[in-house]
């Protein structure tokens, strides 16, 4: 019985093609500037994203952390939503790394924060007993929020109102070309606002490694360093720009299969008994369900999902998370359907 791997769109391999451009990369030492697949690689981005510039980064973690450091010193505060993916799943990197304290404010069904409540939180300025707010970070799409997409206006309405108290926007964009293809608008339009973005290459583009990030010259200038401080310089990375490049020709379109194959994963998996997801939620290529308590606590059905070989992970507290990509095929969904429901009626019995 083939394994069904439903873990994450981190799982996803190289294309042939990704192989053979790494092969053939021209390169140089990035470090110095000199990689030429690199400086494509982060011009091409800056260019989708509306930015001025670019920087490839070993991950998306490295990448937040970098803006981070960018933004704030030691005690700043940083804005997020609650089920943010740097307060959850980034080991606590901007406390321990930048020394910067997060302030948590509710997200939203859709992944968003209310603009009145960043408003909220911004912390007077002037006052020697307040930290200083330095910077707001936004994610879409959301990975805790169920893969879900943040509009231009949201997104709009979150930077005027950080913009207005002079405190930069991040935008954990770690999958911000499923957003894009999901509204069926130019990436760019979702980042107009934001000071800076990143995303990842090694996600559903199926890259095996990195991130970029862009933002204005002057912002990429002193990422940079900070990039260098956290031992992110990586020489002749045009080996990984290349695969980068490729998946920017050619992944991106394809990532609407992905979604249409997680609509119809929630939908087989809301027909389950024992399994509570609102499947027309779904946008994009992640679902997460709750998972009744007379079935089983999440940890003993991800166990018995385990020993159906269908992979799925926990994102904590109550819920389960299943995520397409790539490898995962119309025929791999009613399958893992198929898996799930033998699994719960067996945990039921
Ligand atoms: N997310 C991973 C896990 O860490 C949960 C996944 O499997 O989804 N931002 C967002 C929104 C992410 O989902 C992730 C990875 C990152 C940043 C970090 O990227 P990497 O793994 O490249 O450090």
């Amino acid at each position: 019985m083939a394994s069904i791997d439903l873990r994450s769109d981190t799982v996803t391999k190289p294309t042939d093609e990704m192989r053979r451009a790494m092969a053939e990369a021209e390169v140089g030492d990035d470090v110095f500037g000199e990689d030429p697949s690199v400086n494509e690689l982060q011009e091409r981005a800056a260019a989708m994203l509306g930015k001025e510039a670019g920087l490839l980064t070993a991950s998306g973690t490295m990448s937040n952390l970098i803006a981070t450091l960018a933004y704030c010193r030691r005690g700043d505060e940083i804005i997020m939503g609650d089920q943010a993916h740097m307060f959850w799943n980034e080991s606590g990197g901007q406390a321990a790394l930048a020394g910067a304290q997060t302030r948590l404010v509710p997200n939203d069904a859709q992944g968003g924060i209310n603009p009145a409540d960043v408003a909220r939180a911004i912390r007077p300025k002037g006052n020697p007993h307040f930290p200083t707010t330095t910077m707001v970070c936004l994610e879409n799409t959301h990975n805790r929020c169920s893969g879900m997409v943040m509009t231009p206006a949201d997104t709009k309405a979150v930077c005027d109102v950080a913009h207005q108290a002079g405190v930069a926007v991040h935008l954990d964009g770690a999958r911000i070309f499923n957003a894009a293809v999901a509204l069926e608008v130019p990436a760019e339009e979702l980042t107009r606002d934001v000071d800076d973005v990143s995303f990842c290459l090694s996600k559903a583009l199926s890259c095996p490694v990195g991130s970029v990030i862009v933002g204005s010259k002057d912002f990429i200038k002193e990422a940079h360093k900070w990039r260098k401080m956290v031992g992110g310089g990586m020489r002749q990375a045009g080996v990984l720009a290349a695969a980068g490049l490729v998946a920017l020709d050619s992944m991106v379109d394809r990532l609407a299969e992905d979604h249409q194959n997680a609509r119809r994963l929630a939908q087989g998996l809301a027909n389950i008994d024992g399994i509570k997801v609102d499947a027309d939620s779904i946008q994009t290529n992640i679902v997460i369900f709750d998972i009744d308590d007379q079935v089983a606590k999440p940890q003993d059905f991800i166990k018995a999902m385990t020993e159906a070989e269908v992979l799925v992970s926990y994102p904590g507290e109550r819920s389960v998370r299943m995520v397409t990509h790539r490898h995962i095929s119309g025929e791999d969904v009613e399958e893992a359907l198929s898996r799930t429901s033998k699994v719960v009626r067996e945990l039921r019995s």
